[in-house]
């Protein structure tokens, strides 16, 4: 049930000295090899050997994605190219995308990680799993699929996409472990149902979903579907890919992997660390990468830490599934809402389908929300009574949850676009 047990069950003081030491090494050789890093510190004054204590990571300044795309492509690696073994890039759905290579020791240790996440939740070498991450660029397809052979699992590099196939393969290959986004797991689950399959006469067990945010009701709803245990895993490719975070089977919380990266939640305005167990933008530093390390990255993903220890014996530190990126959030007429909070109650109308979408429009000054979310048929062509029966409830338990005040649209089913890979969540119509 651990990978690394010596390493998941580290005593914390330990583990804190483990982190010091990899940190001091982590700063001289950025200060000696990657010139960024180097005027950086030089600007500040400061000497990356007089890092005494783990605090002191906060007179470091931050890293963001910016300053990924300003030296692109190569300019943040710590290593000469000849020792890349290999490249991958962010989708960079907005501007240019960042690039991130990997050493030989590097991909070793990022299938070590992979490998962790997959057997806290609940993955053996005796499992088949199918891989449902794009094989490309995105980090997801690779990194899974190193960390499945790694432990040995018979792995199934399907890819994304072409959903009908995917199914008729977790039929015929005994398909164990689904891995892939929550929304295509989602339509996955779905397509099955259309089908005509029995969900009885599929092998399926575990489901390990990720790289996107999704709410705990579309978890229950995809395991019920499913008939599988659903794990939540993070990552982010600026960092690692997957691999940096990962559920166990109590399914609360995900265990970071500490012993390669040091994690502090900041808050996103002022840049100060938030008080113990509120929610703050998450700030990862690398502690063990060779080829591109990073120092206190911003990642735009906001989360709380849980304080108390797992059941499950691993003494890593846990973080609350990510609500969303700072990037991604509303504000409806004052109130800050993410899309996964919307979902979540959504999920809890009976009726809806787990398929939707926000679009935010500008009347005036004020920002105008419709929540589109698809209803079963048997409601869509319903009387008209139901149908506002429907919509009233969806308001008033979004009004009473949230606080928000939002139009909400029921539509057909599969009117609102499927997704193999990331979903697309918010429609934002404001030219701001
Ligand atoms: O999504 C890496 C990954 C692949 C993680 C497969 C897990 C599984 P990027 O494409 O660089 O990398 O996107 C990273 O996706 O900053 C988050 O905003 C979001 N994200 C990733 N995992 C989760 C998750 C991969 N479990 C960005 N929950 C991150 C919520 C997630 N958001």
């Amino acid at each position: 049930m651990y990978w690394e047990p010596e390493r998941e069950c580290m005593d914390r003081d330990e583990l804190r000295q483990l982190q010091l030491e990899q940190l001091q090494a982590t700063l001289s050789r950025v200060y000696m090899n990657v010139p960024f890093y180097r005027k950086k510190f030089d600007e500040l004054g400061i000497d990356p050997d007089e890092l005494r204590s783990l605090e002191d990571i906060r007179k470091l300044p931050f890293t963001t994605k910016n300053d990924l795309r300003d030296n692109y492509p190569y300019g943040l690696f710590a290593v000469p190219l000849r020792e890349v073994v290999r490249i991958h890039a962010s989708s960079g759905t907005t501007g240019m995308s960042t690039v991130v290579g990997y050493t030989k020791n590097d991909i070793k240790t990022w299938s070590n990680l992979v490998a962790r996440v997959l057997t806290a939740a609940g993955v053996t070498k005796d499992d088949v799993v199918q891989i449902a991450f794009g094989y490309s660029l995105f980090t997801g397809g690779f990194g899974l699929h190193y960390g499945a052979e790694r432990i040995g699992a018979s792995v199934i590099p399907i890819s994304s996409g072409n959903t009908d196939r995917q199914i008729r393969i977790m039929q015929d290959f005994k398909t164990t472990a689904l891995i892939c986004t929550p929304s295509y797991a989602s339509l996955i689950a779905d397509t099955i149902q259309e089908m005509g399959i029995n969900i009885n006469s599929l092998s399926l067990k575990y489901g390990l979903f990720g790289a996107e945010p999704w709410s705990e009701k579309m978890r229950q709803e995809i395991q019920e579907k499913l008939r599988i245990i659903a794990t939540d895993n993070y990552g982010l490719s600026e960092v690692m890919g997957p691999g940096v975070a990962g559920e166990c089977l109590e399914r609360n919380g995900l265990h970071i992997n500490e012993d390669h990266f040091y994690v502090e939640l900041v808050d996103p305005e002022t840049l100060e660390p938030v008080p113990p167990g509120e929610v703050g933008e998450l700030v990862i530093t690398t502690l063990t990468k060779e080829a591109f390390p990073v120092i206190r990255f911003r990642t735009r993903d906001l989360t709380r830490f849980i304080p108390e220890q797992c059941p499950c014996g691993r003494k890593t530190v846990r973080m609350q599934r990510v609500m969303g990126r700072t990037d991604d959030m509303l504000i409806i007429r004052g109130v800050n809402v993410f899309p996964s909070q919307i979902e979540n109650v959504l999920m809890s109308v009976e009726g809806t389908e787990p398929h939707y979408q926000i679009v935010v429009d500008r009347k005036g000054a004020l920002d105008e929300v419709t929540v589109m979310v698809e209803v079963s048929e048997a409601i869509f062509f319903d009387e008209m009574k139901r149908q506002t029966g429907l919509v009233e409830t969806i308001k008033k338990r979004l009004s009473s949850e949230l606080n928000i005040s939002v139009n909400v649209k029921l539509v057909e089913k599969k009117t609102i676009e499927r997704t193999e890979g990331k979903a697309k969540r918010v429609i934002d119509n404001r030219k701001l």
